[in-house]
């Protein structure tokens, strides 16, 4: 029995315990409709820090409400929140500063963005390069917490370039005609290059709208492109999706979140179902918590994402055979004949750290898990 079978068993067990109370009968309803539908993912992080911008660069156009469903190719359907939520599957948590820390309930369910990325390499146009190696170094870092991933995005740039319009596109490429030495110096800051004496031939209004849009860093990275040959709008939006970091988190949304939807979602209801019996006392849910703890403590799946989150970020350190193993065993994959003694093996080698050895007695239940299966089937 799967992780989300339980759940769906004691969500049920739990609304005949508290048949006589409708209040609870109507908490346990929509626990038990949310529990079928998309992936919820909300957008956490300080004011300011990009969320709504975000919201529009994943979702690819203007987001005017809160909560919005997100049918996306390679994803499948996800719904994403920009309001503070406590009923979400998922977090995407948006470090305005590299230093900004992860709150402590950060854990296998978040991924952390480094936001405003364009600005740790002060607008240039390999910025990039180096949020991506700040991120990289922090991924591990204690105050991060145990997140499933670290990602440097810049937001403002992801957003203008997925929606970037044909009279946005030719305004960029006339000024990306400009010789570098006419244009480059109004390209310092943003004030200097909506002045009306810069010569580049497009008119001070639509360069504030393009700076507005873009960010300094947008316009910067856009005449680059267009003049290494990028040369029609859709070429430039998809440069931008790979550059500004967006093609990266949608890539970990996959792999984090939606590869393992059915136990985000249960850990979501199980903990739902955990504050309704601490709040809701009655005869009778004694057993159901017994039960439930059982199941948050113990299911297999929730210590599987855990450990496919330390290998994600490099907290467990293992040779890259060992690494590609572990994940493709802790993703549900049959176990080879070897693999069990193999595990043991890893899981007792006490030249390694704790977290690799917890790790790999998570892998050696995983093979033990897959040679009953395996059995059984
Ligand atoms: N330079 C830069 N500015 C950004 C980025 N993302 C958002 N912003 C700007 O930061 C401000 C706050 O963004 P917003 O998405 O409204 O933040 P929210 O309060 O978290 O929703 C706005 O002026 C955005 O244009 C980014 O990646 N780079
Ligand atoms: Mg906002």
């Amino acid at each position: 029995m799967t992780v989300a079978d339980k759940t769906w068993a004691l969500l049920n067990q739990a609304l005949d315990v508290y048949q006589d109370n409708p209040r609870a009968v109507g908490w346990l309803q929509t626990q038990c409709a949310r529990f079928a539908e998309p992936l919820r993912i909300a957008v956490a992080g300080a004011e300011g820090s990009g969320k709504s911008t975000l919201v529009s660069a994943l979702v690819g156009a203007p987001v005017t409400s809160p909560i919005v469903s997100w049918p996306s190719r390679g994803l499948g359907d996800l719904i994403l929140v920009d309001e503070p939520s406590q009923d979400a599957d998922a977090v995407l948590f948006l470090l305005r500063h590299p230093a900004d820390t992860v709150p402590m309930d950060g854990g296998m369910h978040t991924i952390a963005v480094l936001s405003h990325a364009d600005e740790l390499g002060g607008g240039r146009v390999d910025a990039l390069i180096s949020a991506r190696q700040i991120a990289r170094r922090r991924r591990r870092e204690p105050e991060i917490g145990e997140v499933c991933d670290l990602i440097a995005v810049a937001g403002l740039a992801a957003a203008a370039g997925r929606m970037v319009d044909e009279a946005q596109f030719d305004a960029l490429a006339l000024l990306a005609g400009c010789s570098r030495e006419d244009l480059e110096p109004w390209l310092l800051s943003a004030d200097r290059f909506v002045r009306p004496e810069c010569p580049a031939p497009v008119q001070p209004e639509v360069r504030a709208e393009l700076v507005r849009r873009f960010g300094l860093f947008g316009v910067r990275l856009a005449v680059t492109l267009l003049r290494q040959g990028c040369d029609t709008a859709p070429k430039l939006s998809a440069q931008f999706q790979q550059r500004s970091g967006l093609t990266e988190l949608r890539d970990a949304i996959g792999q984090c979140f939606t590869e393992h939807a059915p136990i985000l979602k249960s850990r979501t209801a199980l903990l739902a179902l955990e504050a309704l019996l601490r709040r809701e006392l009655q005869p009778g849910a004694g057993a159901l918590g017994v039960e439930l703890d059982r199941v948050l403590a113990g299911a297999h799946e929730f210590r599987a994402l855990r450990a496919l989150s330390s290998l994600r970020t490099g907290r467990t350190v293992l040779t890259p055979e060992l690494a590609d193993e572990a994940r493709l065993l802790l993703s549900g994959a049959q176990a080879g004949p070897d693999a069990l003694g193999r595990w043991k093996e890893v899981s007792e080698d006490s030249l390694l750290s704790s977290t690799d050895r917890a790790t790999a007695r998570v892998v050696v239940r995983a093979c033990e898990e897959g040679l009953v299966s395996g059995t059984a089937g």
